[in-house]
């Protein structure tokens, strides 16, 4: 079952917003598969936005995703990585699709609430960076059949 790796930043954390991200991902039909409260330590934030290094926003993007707790979760279904992109919107919140989270509830690139894998690759990356093997649950459930084809 693909999965992909979301983080609830610390804005949306802050601004009460984890259940709403939770709701969507659920409501939408995907599968938690883990799920962890955490702050981030300086040594995860560059590993994980390693591929930013060098860029303007480095600085004050490693500053913002350790600025408070963030919410840490995998998801998992049938092309869980292009629909929970999907669901949270484009990176930029004004050029985010009307209904996505970052449309909803974002005005700022830089304050945009939540991140998604953007490949299954990477799904598989970040969910090994995050997360150990036995905070993954395997499981089933009764609806699985009404909402995964194969
Ligand atoms: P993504 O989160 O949609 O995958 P990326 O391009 O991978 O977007 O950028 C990672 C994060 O870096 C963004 O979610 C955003 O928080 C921040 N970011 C990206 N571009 C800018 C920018 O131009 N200014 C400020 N922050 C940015
Ligand atoms: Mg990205």
């Amino acid at each position: 079952m693909e999965r992909t790796f979301v983080l609830v930043k610390p804005d949306g954390v802050q601004r009460g917003l984890i259940g709403e991200v939770i709701v969507r991902l659920e409501r939408r039909g995907l599968r938690l598969a883990g799920a962890k409260f955490m702050w981030v330590s300086q040594e995860l934030a560059e590993t994980h936005y390693a591929i930013h290094k060098g860029k303007p926003f480095y600085n004050s993007l490693i500053e913002y995703i350790t600025a408070a707790p963030v919410m840490a979760m995998v998801w998992e279904g049938p092309n869980a990585v292009a629909a929970v992109r999907q669901t949270m919107g484009a990176t930029k919140p004004t050029d985010a699709a009307p209904g996505s989270v970052r449309h909803d509830y974002g005005l700022e690139i830089g304050r945009n609430l939540t991140h998604a894998s953007d490949s299954v690759e990477n799904g598989q990356k970040e969910t090994a960076l995050w997360f150990k093997d036995e905070q993954l649950i395997d499981w089933k459930r009764e609806i699985d059949t009404w909402v995964f084809e194969g």
